[in-house]
């Protein structure tokens, strides 16, 4: 099965990402149904474990959306055993030299191009019997870039060969370089601007987090090719709020 967030990316299109902390699979597929192109199990700040994501990974193959994982911290062991379980793109935070990222790179990819353990489990049921055939041109590998170092050492990131996408935390970066996760970031958004410049420049799509959908439109208008408009518990939360809101209105 080819990986629609390349086919989109290749196409020209934008891609549209949910993210989800819950540890529930029903919901996943919510949100896996919603109209998303991608979906991305948080497995650093999620409230969940890889059996969730193994669970959640399950119930998005019936929908139409690619799974992602944000991985917790850069551990081969654990990206491998994520993509064992069928995961299309690993997104790994704090990546900040280019070492980290040659890293990344080959716990994503099969020798001789990386050192992925052979193993595919899941990745067969998910991607189709050529899927280690397949593998090193379908799974992505995206280094987060949220920190002032990686932002001052972009340019050697993407150096690296095989960073399919760079992926920005806004928040973190805002911690580093303004200070504060407040607004406004002038330090930060300066600097996530030239990294978005930098990866263009080379053809290296640039993604971010957002935190609604009119975030997410006014990053595609700056040149983001994927964009993730908040988390599964956000919207539930703010949908459910608002109800209450309409709800006791005087
Ligand atoms: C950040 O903004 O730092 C993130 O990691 C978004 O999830
Ligand atoms: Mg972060």
């Amino acid at each position: 099965r080819a990986n629609a967030i390349r086919t989109r990316l290749a196409a020209s299109q934008i891609v549209v990402n949910g993210w989800l902390s819950i540890a529930s699979a029903y919901s996943a597929e919510g949100v896996g149904h919603s109209g998303v192109h991608a979906v991305t199990v948080d497995l650093q700040h999620g409230m969940l474990g890889f059996s969730d994501a193994l669970a959640i990974m399950q119930a998005l193959s019936a929908t139409p959306a690619t799974p992602m994982v944000r991985v917790p911290e850069l551990n081969p062991a654990n990206i491998m055993h994520l993509l064992d379980a069928g995961a299309y793109g690993i997104i790994c935070p704090m990546i900040s030299t280019p070492e980290q990222t040659k890293t990344l790179v080959d716990a994503c990819r099969y020798p001789p191009l990386g050192n992925r353990s052979f193993g595919p489990s899941r990745g067969l049921l998910y991607g189709g019997p050529d899927y280690v055939a397949q593998a090193d041109k379908t799974v992505m590998a995206i280094p987060m870039i949220e920190t002032a170092e990686a932002v001052e050492r972009i340019e050697d990131i993407l150096d690296v060969d095989g960073v399919d996408m760079v992926y920005i935390g806004p928040n973190d970066l805002a911690f580093e370089m303004d200070g504060h996760s407040g607004h406004p970031r002038p330090k930060s958004e300066a600097g996530l601007l030239h990294v978005l410049a930098a990866a263009t420049k080379r053809g290296i799509p640039a993604g971010i987090f957002c935190g609604s959908g009119e975030e997410a439109r006014t990053r595609i208008e700056q040149g983001f090719r994927l964009v993730t408009p908040g988390n599964d518990f956000a919207h539930l939360t703010r949908s459910m709020r608002e109800a209450v809101r309409v709800t006791l209105e005087e």
